[in-house]
C-alpha cells in the first residue's frame, strides 16, 4: 500500500543510541497516574500503589538525572486529592518523609535540588517540617532541580499570582501594565524556564489543573502504562518521540 511504513518497536539500547544529547528536554513534567488501578488490577489495596508509585519515583529522578535533563516537576498531590477517603489522604502524607529518609543521601550525593510548589501552608505540620528538610540539605545543589508539585492546582496558583500582583502595584513595588514575563515571575515557578515535555501515566489525556499558563506550548505525551510500571525504556521513548516532533511556538 501506498504511503505505508512498517515500524519496529525499538528497543531500550535502540532508543539509548539514537536519541540527541543536544536536543534534550531541558524542563519534564510528568503527571503521575494510575497507581490505584496498577493496585486494583493486582488485588492490592490502594496504598500498595502510592507504595510502588514512591519506588517509581526514585529510579525516575535517577534516570531523567543521568540523562541530563535539568529540572523536573512531579505532580505528587493536587488540591483535588483532600476529596479522598481519609485514610488514603493520612498514608499519602507520609510519603514525603519516608521519599527523603531513604533518597535524601543519594539526592546529595547527585547534586540534586529538591523544591516544592504549591499551597504549603494548608499541608500538615510533618509534611511541611519534611519538605523543608529535603530543601534545606539540598539548597546549595547546583545540578538537576526536582519540583514536587503538593497541593498544587494550577487555576489557584494563577489567582494568588493576581493578587500578589495587586498588592505590590497598591504598595507601590511594581508600576506600569503587567507584561506576561512580570506575570510569570509570579507563578511558583517564577525563577524556571516552562516544560518542555509534559508526560502523563496510566491512559488519561488530561492536563487536569496542572501547570495550565506554563503549559502553553509544551509537547504532550501520554502512555497506556500505570506510574508504578513506567520504566527508563518508557522515559526514552518519550525522550525520543519529543525529539522527533518540530516545536514551532505559534511560527510556520
Ligand atoms: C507520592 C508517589 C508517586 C505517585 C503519586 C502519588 C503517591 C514522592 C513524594 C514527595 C513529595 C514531596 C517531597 C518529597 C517526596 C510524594 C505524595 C505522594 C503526596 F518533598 N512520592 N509521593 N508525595 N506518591
Amino acid at each position: 500500500m501506498v504511503g505505508m511504513r512498517l515500524v519496529l518497536k525499538k528497543s531500550e539500547a535502540d532508543l539509548e543510541k539514537i536519541i540527541n544529547p543536544e536536543n534534550l528536554p531541558y524542563h519534564i513534567a510528568i503527571i503521575m497516574d494510575g497507581n490505584g488501578r496498577w493496585a486494583a488490577e493486582k488485588g492490592l489495596p490502594r496504598f500498595e500503589g502510592h507504595k510502588q508509585g514512591v519506588e517509581t519515583v526514585r529510579s525516575t529522578v535517577r534516570h531523567c538525572n543521568e540523562l541530563g535533563i535539568k529540572i523536573v516537576t512531579l505532580f505528587a498531590f493536587s488540591t483535588e486529592n483532600w476529596k479522598r477517603p481519609p485514610r488514603e489522604v493520612n498514608y499519602l502524607m507520609s510519603l514525603p518523609e519516608k521519599y527523603f529518609d531513604t533518597e535524601l543521601p543519594e539526592l546529595i550525593r547527585n547534586n540534586v535540588q529538591v523544591r516544592q510548589i504549591g499551597e504549603s501552608s494548608k499541608l500538615p505540620s510533618g509534611v511541611r517540617k519534611a519538605i523543608n528538610k529535603g530543601y534545606e540539605a539540598t539548597k546549595a545543589n547546583s545540578g538537576m532541580i526536582l519540583n514536587f508539585a503538593l497541593n498544587y492546582g494550577s487555576r489557584s496558583e494563577i489567582i494568588m499570582a493576581v493578587n500578589n500582583l495587586i498588592d505590590a502595584a497598591v504598595s507601590g513595588r511594581i508600576r506600569g501594565r503587567v507584561t506576561e514575563k512580570l506575570f510569570s515571575e509570579y507563578l511558583y515557578t517564577g525563577d524556571m524556564p516552562d516544560p518542555d515535555l509534559l508526560i502523563r501515566t496510566s491512559g488519561e489525556q488530561r492536563i487536569s489543573n496542572f501547570l495550565l499558563w506554563q503549559l502553553a506550548y509544551c509537547e504532550l505525551w501520554f502512555t497506556d502504562t500505570y506510574w508504578p510500571d513506567f520504566s527508563r525504556k518508557d522515559l526514552l521513548e518519550a525522550v525520543y518521540d519529543f525529539q522527533q516532533r518540530k516545536r514551532r511556538y505559534g511560527k510556520v
